[in-house]
């Protein structure tokens, strides 16, 4: 243990914790904008910066270990002069454009700027400006970079991805695609963790809210959509409504309000998904009828463009089942349309997802197959459902519980712990076991594959038959477990895997809380719903069975095949 004081309090601390952490002890909070546990420590910004008596250099207290008998002081008169210079050197090389940033009013940079009441920056303004195609799911403004290495560090610590690399030295220094191409070319899987994780407006995911709203008020189209599991977690986040105020019937109010036709659940397809994969599952566990196992989960498209970019060996191992997302699509223009009388060209189909990468997986040719133009015309993220919200005005206070519109706003709890890392195995494993021994498992039978670590696995037996499972989430630990499967060293028989850590509820769509991982309270939520929810079995699902009793026949028929299954190739 090491002893040292901070602004005069006397604190004591395990040897090896940073400055930060100690006075975070003693309740003094030391400003900072790239820090960011166990992620980024390397003090790029130097606002974190402290005096340490008896040295003439300030020091950064993010990356520099307390040490036996150090005096500090936080908020000397020589500490507030250089935080400011450093925080105007910053501005001097940054876009600050705030009425214009997708990140104003939720960006570190202008709390930190307005906290320290910068109101001139007496630089030159040097930012750079990038070339970016703006039609891609993810956007890099050069011109709002800081520098804070953030991005770099999650994608390569976190994902192992590498998409992002240092370029430049001195002032020159700057962020770019690794390799300097165009983003296209890179490997990215679209996971938007580097969007979750930078603290101000430099990364971003593309918005799409104008084309809804012109969706929304063109006579011509039924507009219908979807929300996500992992959603209801997180967007009250986004217009100040707290955990418990947050209900799922408030944001069916709220999109009535903005003016959709029809309002229906993504757990309805989550639950249909599960009929699907499940019995694609049993069919080749049953048979074992070839050598590629384990069989992949495949909902998520961040790890699918993983997978195909990294690891195409393993991409004929994968489950065909298309995700909910692009299963609601594919329903919605076919036997939704019929259900309700809808002229299928008409309906314009939206998704509200957590994520990213399904912006991009609506447009994938392969997943869409009803005939129309797109089944999914077009996914928002959790961070624009929000911004739609507040663009029209529509008041928290004055959301009522409604209810979803009749028939595919049904789903059940397995369909709603998609959202949570964990979640879409044991979905499976409690329909599975109802379609070995024709009886229901109790429904809390598989939850030792819930939790926060990204390499989960365990063993359950059904009828006396071991089934060996694995729940990844994280790029980083979906290569470890592949790396593990190849060299032999671990086999599974059925694997998930979510790009995001923790699931979509970490989801890069997700509402930013800077520097808090809100994975684990966000999975709470749906496992909490789920334990209460009317039915915890997919095959339970009222609209599920009517589905497959008026349209498709049964999981793995011919037209369950054209829809909502997949060709591999792409
Ligand atoms: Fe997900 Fe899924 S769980 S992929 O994270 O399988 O986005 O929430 O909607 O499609 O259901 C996302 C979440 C989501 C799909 C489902
Ligand atoms: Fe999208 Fe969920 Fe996959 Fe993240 S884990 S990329 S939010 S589908």
């Amino acid at each position: 243990m090491v002893k040292l004081t901070i602004n005069d309090q006397k604190v004591t601390v395990p040897e090896g914790t940073t400055i930060m952490q100690a006075a975070r002890e003693v309740g003094i909070e030391i400003p900072h904008l790239c820090y960011l546990k166990d992620i980024n420590d390397i003090g790029a910004c130097r606002v974190c910066i402290v005096e340490l008596e008896g040295m003439e250099k300030l020091v950064t207290a993010c990356n520099t270990p307390a040490e036996e008998g150090m005096v500090i002081y936080t908020n000397s008169p020589r500490v507030r002069a250089t935080r400011k210079i450093n925080v105007q050197l910053i501005l001097s090389d940054h876009d600050g454009k705030c009425a214009t940033c997708v990140r104003s009013g939720n960006c570190s940079l202008q709390t930190i700027a307005n906290d320290l009441g910068i109101l001139e920056i007496p630089y030159e303004l040097i930012a750079e400006r990038n070339r970016w195609d703006k039609r891609f799911p993810m956007i890099r403004e050069a011109s709002k970079c800081i520098k804070c290495m953030r991005c770099i560090q999650v994608c390569d610590k976190i994902q192992d991805m590498q998409v992002w690399n240092v370029s430049g030295s001195g002032f020159r220094t700057t962020v770019e695609v690794s390799g300097n191409i165009p983003i296209q070319e890179a490997d990215c899987s679209l996971c938007g963790q580097c969007i979750t994780h930078c603290p101000v407006g430099a990364l971003r995911a593309r918005d799409d809210v104008d084309k809804v709203f012109e969706a929304l008020a063109d006579p011509e189209k039924i507009t219908m959509v979807q929300i996500a599991p992992a959603v209801r977690t997180a967007w009250g986040e986004g217009i100040g409504l707290g955990k418990e105020e947050s209900t799922t019937g408030k944001l069916v109010s709220a999109l009535r309000q903005v003016g959709f036709d029809y309002i229906f659940d993504t757990v309805y397809t989550a639950d249909l998904t599960i009929m699907e994969e499940g019995s694609e599952f049993l069919e080749k566990f049953q048979n074992k009828n070839d050598n590629k196992w384990p069989m992949f989960t495949s909902c998520c498209p961040g790890w699918l463009r993983f997978v195909r970019s990294q690891y195409p060996e393993f991409v004929e191992y994968l489950s065909t089942a298309k995700s909910p997302q692009q299963m609601f699509g594919a329903m919605s223009k076919t036997y939704i349309a019929r259900k309700l009388g809808l002229d299928p060209e008409k309906i314009f189909c939206v998704s509200i997802m957590p994520c990213v990468s399904k912006k991009f997986e609506c447009d994938v040719r392969q997943v869409n197959d009803t005939g129309m133009e797109k089944d999914v015309d077009l996914v928002l993220t959790t961070r624009e459902l929000s911004r739609m919200i507040r663009a029209d005005r529509i008041k928290a206070e004055d959301l009522k519980d409604e209810t979803f519109d009749e028939m595919f706003g049904q789903g059940t709890g397995a369909g709603l712990i998609f959202g949570a890392s964990g979640g879409v195995m044991e979905a499976a494993l409690r329909s599975a076991y109802y379609l070995i021994t024709g009886k229901n498992s109790k429904p809390d039978a598989f939850k030792r594959v819930r939790g926060p670590k990204g390499w989960k696995s365990s063993v359950f037996e059904i009828e006396g038959v071991p089934v060996h499972v694995a729940v990844v989430s994280g790029l980083g630990n979906a290569r470890k477990l592949l790396e593990s499967i190849k060299s032999g060293q671990v086999s599974y028989d059925f694997v998930e895997i979510m790009a995001c850590p923790g699931g979509c509820a970490g989801g890069g769509g997700q509402p930013i809380q800077d520097g808090a991982d809100m994975a684990a309270d966000r999975g709470k939520i749906l496992y909490g719903l789920d334990s209460v929810a009317d039915s915890r079995f997919s095959h339970e699902n009222p609209a599920v069975q009517m589905t497959y009793e008026e349209y498709l026949g049964k999981p793995l028929s011919k037209r369950s095949h054209e829809l909502l299954h997949t060709s591999l190739e792409q």
